[in-house]
C-alpha cells in the first residue's frame, strides 16, 4: 500500500500544464440529471467517490442545470441557487466551497458560482449530480483547460460519484475501475438510439429525506448484513441490461431495472437500524405496476434514494400508464438527439 491518493492529488494529475488562471471573466456549463438502470451503492473509497461496482444510466432530456462561475468580486465564495444566496453555514455552500478548495491556484482565488436550474423543485429529483458536472464544466470554460470528456467526468466525480454520468447525454456506463487513484472510474456514452423508450416521474412526496444518499451508503456498506452480495449482483445486472439496450429489449431491461433497485433498497432495509425510503404510497404505486403487468402491459419501475418511482416503459404503453398514473411526466431519453453527446 502507498500514500493514500488524495482528490487534490487527482486534479494536479489531470490539469498539469494546463491554465492555473481564468482566461475569461465567466464560465459556464450545463449538464443534465441522470437517473441509474443500474445503481450506484456503496464506496471502496470515500475521500474519490469510488464506487463498489459500476452503474448505468440514462439522462433527462431538459432537465438541466446551468452554472456560472467567475472569481468572486468580494475576496471570498459565494454560491447563488436560483438567485439566493446559500448561508455559509448551510450544508450544500460547504460542499460547493470544498470542491472549489481544489481550483484555486497560487493565488488563492475566491469565486461566485450561480446555478440555474430547469428541474423545478416539485419534480423530486436530485439534481446534484447534474450541478457539479455542469460546475466542472463552467470551470473548464473559466479556465481554458479543454479537458477531454473523460477527464471532465473523472473530476465531476470528485464532486458527487453520479456527476460522472451527467457529463453526457443519453445510456451512459461508469466503469467502477480497480484502480487506487480512480483514474480508470470514469463515464462513457453508450450512444444507443431508442426512441420508443420512456421514462415517467410518478411524485410520490417531495419532502427532503431524513437520510440523504451519501450517508445512507456509507452506513448499508458498514451495517448490512446483505451488502456483501451487492456488487456482484450490480455487476451482473450491469452486463445483461447492457445486452438488453443492444437488443432494444423492453421486458428484459425494464424487469432487470426494477430488480436491481429492489435489490439495492434490500441491503438498505437491512441496514442496522434499517434505512427505508419508501412511503407506504411508494409500495401501492409498485403494486399497481406489478398488476398492469399481470394484464400483459410492459411496464417496469426503479427507485433512487427517496419514495419517487421512475416508470420504464415503451411509448406504446404511455397511454395506459397515464389511465392508471394520471399525469405523468414523461421523458424519452434514447431520441437521437437526447442521446449522442
Ligand atoms: C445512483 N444514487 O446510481 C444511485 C441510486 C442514489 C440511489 O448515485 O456520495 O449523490 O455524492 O458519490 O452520487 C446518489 O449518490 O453520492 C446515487 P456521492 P451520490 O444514481
Amino acid at each position: 500500500m502507498g500514500p493514500r491518493v488524495t482528490r487534490r492529488h487527482v486534479v494536479q494529475q489531470i490539469l498539469r500544464g494546463r491554465s492555473k488562471e481564468p482566461v475569461r471573466e465567466q464560465g459556464i456549463g450545463r449538464a443534465p440529471v441522470n437517473i441509474a438502470l443500474c445503481k450506484y451503492w456503496g464506496k471502496r473509497d470515500a475521500e474519490l467517490n469510488l464506487p463498489r461496482n459500476s452503474s448505468l444510466s440514462v439522462t433527462l432530456p431538459g432537465m438541466e442545470v446551468e452554472m456560472r462561475v467567475e472569481v468572486s468580486g468580494e475576496g471570498r465564495d459565494e454560491v447563488v441557487l436560483e438567485d439566493n444566496r446559500l448561508p455559509q453555514d448551510e450544508a450544500a455552500f460547504q460542499r460547493v466551497v470544498e470542491y472549489l478548495d481544489l481550483f484555486r491556484g497560487a493565488k488563492g482565488l475566491r469565486f461566485r458560482v450561480e446555478s440555474r436550474s430547469a428541474v423545478p423543485p416539485a419534480a423530486g429529483l436530485a439534481s446534484s449530480a447534474a450541478a457539479f458536472a455542469a460546475l466542472v464544466r463552467a470551470l473548464d470554460a473559466l479556465f481554458g483547460w479543454e479537458l477531454t470528456p473523460r477527464e471532465l467526468s473523472i473530476l465531476a466525480r470528485l464532486g458527487s460519484g453520479s456527476a460522472c454520468r451527467s457529463i453526457f447525454q443519453g445510456a451512459v456506463v461508469w466503469q467502477a475501475g480497480r484502480r487506487r487513484d480512480g483514474m480508470d472510474s470514469f463515464a462513457r456514452p453508450l450512444n444507443i438510439v431508442w426512441p420508443e423508450f420512456r421514462m415517467g416521474l410518478v411524485l410520490i412526496s417531495t419532502a427532503e429525506k431524513a437520510v440523504g444518499s451519501r450517508p445512507g451508503m456509507n452506513h448499508t456498506v458498514e451495517t448490512s448484513p446483505l451488502y456483501s452480495r451487492w456488487p456482484a449482483v450490480a455487476e451482473q445486472d450491469l452486463q445483461r441490461m447492457l445486452a438488453a439496450l443492444e437488443g432494444r429489449d423492453m421486458g428484459a431491461l425494464g424487469g432487470l431495472a426494477e430488480s436491481n433497485a429492489l435489490c439495492m433498497h434490500a441491503t438498505m432495509i437491512a441496514a442496522r437500524p434499517p434505512l427505508l425510503y419508501w412511503e407506504p404510497k411508494t409500495v401501492s404505486a409498485m403494486k399497481r405496476v406489478w398488476a398492469m403487468r399481470q394484464e400483459g402491459r410492459r411496464v417496469y419501475f426503479t427507485i433512487d434514494a427517496g419514495p419517487n418511482l421512475k416508470l420504464i416503459y415503451p411509448v406504446e404503453e404511455a397511454r395506459v400508464v397515464r389511465e392508471v398514473f394520471g399525469e405523468v411526466r414523461e421523458f424519452a431519453p434514447l431520441t437521437e438527439s437526447a442521446s449522442c453527446s
